[in-house]
Parts: structure tokens; C-alpha cells; sequence
């Protein structure tokens, strides 16, 4: 009885004391004074001036390496799943997919991994590389990538890094990516590509050889070196002179028996090219120095709670990205281990797992993981799934518990750690939590937007915060990040220690930052970590990175936010997504299909406005149940509800409700559609036009419905 008294209780009083201590309006920004356009800027509240390092008397790249294996020379750094077997399973359709036998983790300490990183340094010496010429990697994720890297910051060289697209397309790596690669390849001028060409890698035999068969255009490139040890044969074009063929080991064992001295960067040095996919037109190559990856690095250790020595921290995606590159550098900063795995192997039930085995995650178990919203809507969809499909008692326990814990993450991030939450995990969660290893205690998420819906869920399932950030590529993905004792969701979070954020006014758009009851404008990031410009590319440059009379340089983001009155940060829209019509008003898509929407009669809808026309159009996916019911009382007839979307009648209904919803929300005539085409398919995530989080896909949208679009505007 006692006993039982102690689980209800202890509980509930856990759960009203914070519930009293609640959140104190916590002020995570502060206005600052900046030169420059003038606008609104915060910065964040702990750091008046810039963060630019958080290890003292380290300036770059390379010296933090050097300085964390020195401090942690026995430690376990990096770790890749042994390779017992690969199998071919054959489907039921008869066709056959490789599966993979994988291993336990094999680890290299601090003080190996020094040593591999030296002598692959002195080793490019050796083969007579020149620190001026660059070094292209293009590969997945592994440990060889990331002793590459450190051994190009040694010798002062700068590294290409080819554009791996972080969102659904992770998984699936496009012929579009190795047709890039080759434009970058030329235009950068780089004379080492180091690749690889193993069991989850982008670059497989049939891409090594269609690289050999274009060698001749590449004339920059002089030398490959292979992560791998076995130099598939079709890759043997010595005979052609064009280049050299290596491995990776051969270089190091050049090093170690020809040890070259260190050659290293100032903190000015351009430490990578990062390029960017550039939705329109080609790639765009950033130009990162070692000041500002290391600030956005400096920032996150300053935000992820007790990220210290203990850490393992699970890396699956693209090194090319900018998000992936500064965690896996920030965890062997501070003295922690990376186990490499790759999306296709992440989970027991992952695509390339080998029915019966463990997947890397259960058998890393790791503590810190870096995802990106494509993936944990995954995670919540499959989660969802189960639940559903198990139903009975599992799913009501299932909702209650969920319904508990999220009433506790109403009040605060603190009330959520009751002996209560202790109970759910253990009825509930636990299982979620495995497939995740268990462990995770703080995840990182960049690279887009996260819907509100999928942070609380994997808050809940998951029981630990998520670190969301928001920056670009341009920005060394900095900018802002969700501190983990915020627990409001839709928002972006406070400047991050590096960064200023300022909103200029878009007249235009119709934001500024006299709006209320929040400043609304055009998000500028000032800071060290605004990075030096593109690439051969000085037009670019100078149309979105300026430089104030103070000095401090500012990225022009062309997204659109407003601040709330804590400092935070919230992205409301795009410039890109508002459109200029013919007589010169500005439309914003988002702005008036947000207002649309709350029609009845809508389930999703696409705004549609372009320069030459005069007035927009939509496409509106018609919500089946509230058309049919309103036909029924109306009396109207109709074979099916394909049949009533056609009807003339059916579309004045549902127009004149979008006329009631503009006039409540004050839109301008021109705001709202002239014509629309009503749609009785969905769009779901699985015809491409939505993503998992149901938002709309512009493009994918307009291309599927070119012809609907058309007939819009000429009838
Ligand atoms: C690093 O390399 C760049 C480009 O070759 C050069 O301009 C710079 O001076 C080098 N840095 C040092 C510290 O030698
Ligand atoms: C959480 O709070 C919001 C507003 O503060 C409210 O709309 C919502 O219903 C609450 N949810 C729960 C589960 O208490
Ligand atoms: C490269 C760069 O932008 N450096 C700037 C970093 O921030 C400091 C302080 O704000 C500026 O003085 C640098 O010019």
C-alpha cells in the first residue's frame, strides 16, 4: 500500500512543484546595437560580442584536432561497424537486394587517429601535392573521410566537398550529383579527388568508371586516392597517363616513411568549399575559413547541455553538408567518440540490414545524434504506423501516455522529468527509445524547418530535447538555435552565440519591422561566421553578403521572420515564395493560402501568381466530406466526387468562401484567386507533391499540374 501511495504521489508533487517554478518569461535575446542597414537585431543573451572560439587559444580547425587528441589520447574517436558478410536476399517480384552482415564497432583512439592524420599530411607532401591545389572528397560518411580531412587542414589545404542533398534524397544519391560533380571538378580546379566506392557509397564501380571514361575533360585532376584498399580494376587508367590511382592507406604508409613537417592554416585560410544545391541553377561553392566553422562549432558546444568527453555520437549523414561537418568536428573536440553508420543501416529494420541483425544504432547505442526533418517525419510516421496497426490496449495506453506527456511539456522541459515520465518510458516509450539504441539524450536538427507536430512527438517518444537550428550553408549553418530548455515548437530559437540576427523591412512583401505585434522583416545574419562569399563568383557574392561600416560582414537570407518578444526567432516566409504580378504587387503564397486554408471546403491548396499575369489562380484539393454534405443540403446531383468538383456551382461555393476568409484576414483583391481548378485526389507524401509533413512542394506541384495551370489562365 505504501508502496503505492509513493508512485502516485511522489510523482504529482514532482509534477506540481515545477509546475509553480514555471518558465520566467526566460529573455533568450537581446536587442544589440549594429551597424549596417538599419532593422531590428538580437543577439543572444549570454554573449554580448560574437563568440568566435569556445577552447582557449584555439583558432582553426586543425589546432582544435591537435589540442583534443593530446588531451584525450587513449579515448575512443572513431568506430565503423565490421563487415562479416554481404548477402543478395531475392524479393517475391523476383528481384534480388543487397544485404549486409554487419559487425561490432572496431575503434581508433585519439592518439591513432593523430598518428593516421599526420602521416596521410606528410604522405600528400610526399606524392607531391601542393598546398595551394585542392583536394575534392566525394564519399559518404566514414572515418577515412574524416582523416582526410584533418590531414588536408594540416597541410593548409583546402577541400572541396560536393553537394549530397540532406533531404528525402539522402537516401537515394542522383545521377544529378555526379554531373555536378564533374562541373565543380573543373571549375575548382582541384588536384586530388579522394573517393571511395564501398557498400554504401554514392560512387560505386559504374560511377568510378564513367569518371575514368571523362578523365580526359578533367584535366585538373592528377591523382585519385581510394578510401578503399582494392582499386577496382576498371578504375585502371594509369596506362592513359591522365592520373594516378592510390589508396588512402598507400598514402599514409608514403607519410609514415617520409614524415613532412605540419604546414598549418591561420584561422583566415579557407578551410572548405562547401557547395550548395542552389534549387535554380547551378551549385554554388561556399568559401568556409577555419574562423567560421569554428565558431558555429564553438556556438553548438555552447548550447548542447554537458556535451563533454562522454558522448557517442552516431554519424550517418553527408560529410558534404555543413551540419554533419561541424558535429562530427565539435564531438572530437570535446573528447567524445564517433561511430560511423549510414541511413540505409541505421535501424535493425533498415533497408540494408540483413533480416535477424542489428542495425548501427542499436549496436552503437549512441548519446547525441544530428537528423534532418526528412528523417524524424519518418521516424514519426513509422512510430504512428505501428501504434495504429497494433491498436487494442497497446494504442490507448500508447495515447494516454502521449496525451500525459504532453500536457507535462505544456507547462515546462522540467515538469517533464517526474517519476510519471519514468513510468511512460518504462510502459510506453522504451521501445522507441530502442530503436535509437536507448541512449539518445540530445538530438541536433538542421537543414530545414521542423514541423511543430514531429518535435513534440519525438520530444515525447524519445524523452529528450531537440537542438533546432536554423541557418544556411552560408551561414556555416548557424544562425539560430533552440536553447534545450525551450520547449515551444514552430519557432527557430535565439541567436546562436556567433551570430547576430537582424530583420531589415521588405516593403514589397509587406513585412516590416514596425508590424505588430511582432517585428516582421527579412532575415540578415551578421557575424564570424558569415562566411566569405561563392566561389569564381563575385556577382553572387556581392548581391547577398554585405559588409557594414564597422566591418561586420551580413548575409542577406531572402527568408522572411519575426521576433518574439523572448528574442526568438520564427521564419514566416520566403522571399522566393512571393511573386511580383504583372502591374508590380507582391503576392506571398505562403501568407494567403495560410488565410485560404481555414476554408471549410479545403484540404491543401497551391497559390499560384507569376509575372505575367495580372491576378493568381489556385489549385485546391477539395475536401470530400464538407462538399458532399454542403451538395446534399443544396440538392445537387452528382455521379461521384470527381463529377462535383467539375461542377460550376461547386467551385463558386468554394470561391465565395475564400472571399469570407480574405475579408476576415484583410487581403488585397489581387491576393486572392481568380480562378481555381479544384482537385478530388490528395496529395500525399507518396506522389512527391507533399512532403511527410504534408506541406506543399511548389515545384513538384507546378510541374505535375502545368497543363491545369495553364487552362487556368487562358479560359
Ligand atoms: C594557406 O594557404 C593559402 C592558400 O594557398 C595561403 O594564401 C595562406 O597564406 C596559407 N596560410 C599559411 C599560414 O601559410
Ligand atoms: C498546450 O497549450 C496550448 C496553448 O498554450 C493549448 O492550446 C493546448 O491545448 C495545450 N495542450 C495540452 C495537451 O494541454
Ligand atoms: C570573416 C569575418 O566575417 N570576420 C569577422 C568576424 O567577426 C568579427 C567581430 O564581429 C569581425 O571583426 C570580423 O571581421
Amino acid at each position: 500500500m505504501s508502496a503505492y501511495l509513493v508512485g502516485v504521489l511522489v510523482p504529482l508533487a514532482v509534477t506540481l512543484f515545477f509546475r509553480n517554478s514555471k518558465k520566467s518569461e526566460k529573455k533568450r535575446g537581446l536587442p544589440v546595437d549594429v551597424g549596417g542597414e538599419p532593422g531590428i537585431a538580437i543577439r543572444n543573451s549570454r554573449f554580448p560580442t560574437p563568440l568566435e572560439t569556445a577552447w582557449e587559444g584555439v583558432f582553426t580547425l586543425a589546432e582544435l584536432f591537435e589540442y583534443a587528441c593530446k588531451r584525450h589520447g587513449d579515448k575512443y574517436l572513431l568506430g565503423t561497424r565490421r563487415l562479416i558478410a554481404r548477402e543478395n536476399e531475392v524479393a517475391p517480384d523476383g528481384r534480388t537486394f543487397e544485404k549486409l552482415h554487419l559487425g561490432e564497432y572496431e575503434w581508433l583512439t585519439y592518439a591513432k587517429v593523430f598518428e593516421k592524420v599526420c602521416n596521410f599530411a606528410s604522405g600528400l607532401a610526399h606524392i607531391g601535392h601542393r598546398r595551394e591545389e585542392r583536394v575534392a572528397i566525394f564519399a559518404d560518411t566514414r572515418a577515412e573521410w574524416f582523416i582526410a580531412l584533418q590531414g588536408c587542414f594540416r597541410r593548409n589545404v583546402t577541400v572541396v566537398t560536393i553537394y549530397a542533398s540532406l533531404g528525402e534524397d539522402a537516401l537515394c544519391h542522383s545521377l544529378n550529383e555526379i554531373i555536378n560533380m564533374y562541373s565543380i571538378l573543373e571549375s575548382t580546379n582541384v588536384n586530388i579527388l579522394a573517393l571511395y566506392r564501398g557498400y554504401n557509397c554514392i560512387c560505386g564501380n559504374k560511377e568510378l568508371k564513367k569518371l575514368v571514361d571523362i578523365s580526359g575533360q578533367l584535366d585538373t585532376v592528377k591523382r585519385l586516392i581510394c578510401m578503399d584498399d582494392e582499386i577496382p580494376s576498371s578504375a585502371s587508367v594509369e596506362q592513359s597517363g591522365q592520373w594516378t590511382i592510390t589508396s588512402l592507406s598507400n598514402v599514409e604508409k608514403l607519410g609514415q616513411e617520409n614524415p613532412a613537417k605540419a604546414d598549418l592554416p591561420q584561422s583566415a585560410d579557407i578551410a572548405v568549399i562547401m557547395y550548395t544545391s542552389g534549387s535554380t541553377g547551378l551549385p554554388k561553392g561556399v568559401m568556409m575559413t577555419h574562423a567560421n566553422v569554428l565558431a558555429v562549432v564553438s556556438s553548438v558546444r555552447t548550447i548542447v547541455p554537458g556535451l563533454e568527453s562522454n558522448d557517442v555520437y552516431l554519424a550517418y549523414l553527408p560529410l558534404a553538408h555543413i551540419l554533419e561537418l561541424a558535429a562530427e568536428n565539435i564531438v572530437a573536440g570535446v573528447g567524445s567518440a564517433i561511430g560511423y553508420g549510414s541511413p540505409l543501416t541505421l535501424t535493425d529494420t533498415s533497408n540494408k540490414i540483413k533480416r535477424g541483425t542489428k542495425g548501427d544504432a542499436s549496436v552503437l547505442r549512441p548519446t547525441v545524434m544530428a537528423a534532418v526533418p526528412a528523417i524524424l517525419d519518418r521516424v514519426r510516421d513509422g512510430v504512428r504506423k505501428k501504434v495504429d496497426a497494433t491498436g487494442g490496449l497497446s494504442k490507448k495506453l500508447f495515447d494516454l501516455a502521449y496525451a500525459r506527456r504532453l500536457s507535462a511539456l505544456n507547462g515546462s522541459w522540467f515538469g517533464a522529468w517526474g517519476l510519471e515520465m519514468l513510468l511512460w518510458n518504462f510502459l510506453v516509450f522504451r521501445k522507441v527509445r530502442a530503436v535509437l539504441g536507448g541512449r539518445i539524450r540530445f538530438l541536433l536538427s538542421g537543414g530545414a524547418p521542423l514541423s511543430g507536430d514531429t518535435q513534440r512527438f519525438i520530444n515525447i517518444c524519445l524523452g529528450a530535447p531537440i537542438g533546432q537550428g536554423y541557418g544556411l550553408t552560408e551561414t556555416c549553418a548557424g544562425a539560430t538555435f533552440s536553447e534545450f530548455d525551450d520547449t515551444s515548437v514552430g519557432r527557430v530559437g535565439n541567436p546562436v552565440p556567433s551570430s547576430f540576427i537582424k530583420l531589415i523591412d521588405w516593403p514589397e512583401g509587406g513585412y516590416l519591422t514596425s508590424d505588430s505585434p511582432m517585428p516582421r522583416g527579412e532575415i540578415v545574419i551578421g557575424g564570424p561566421n558569415v562566411t566569405v562569399g561563392y566561389f569564381k563568383n563575385e556577382e553572387k557574392t556581392k548581391e547577398v553578403y554585405k559588409v557594414d561600416e564597422r566591418g561586420m560582414r551580413w548575409f542577406y537570407t531572402g527568408d522572411i521572420g519575426q521576433f518574439h518578444a523572448d528574442g526568438c526567432l520564427e521564419i514566416v516566409d520566403r522571399k522566393k515564395d512571393i511573386v511580383k504580378l504583372q502591374h508590380g504587387e507582391y503576392v506571398s503564397l505562403g501568407k494567403v493560402e495560410a488565410v485560404l486554408t481555414v476554408s471549410p471546403y479545403v484540404d491543401n491548396m497551391m497559390l499560384h501568381a507569376d509575372p505575367f499575369h495580372s491576378y493568381c489562380v489556385a489549385l485546391v484539393v477539395a475536401s470530400q466530406p464538407a462538399l458532399e454534405e454542403w451538395a446534399s443540403k443544396q440538392g445537387i446531383a452528382f455521379s461521384d466526387f470527381a463529377d462535383l468538383c467539375e461542377k460550376k456551382e461547386t467551385m463558386k461555393e468554394v470561391q465565395a468562401s475564400f472571399l469570407k476568409e480574405a475579408k476576415k484576414s484583410r487581403l488585397e483583391k489581387f491576393e486572392i484567386p481568380a480562378k481555381i481548378k479544384l482537385l478530388s485526389n490528395p496529395w500525399t507524401p507518396e506522389s512527391g507533391l507533399v512532403t511527410a509533413a504534408l506541406k506543399i512542394k511548389r515545384e513538384a506541384i507546378r510541374k505535375a499540374f502545368s497543363e491545369e495551370l495553364s487552362k487556368l489562365y487562358e479560359s
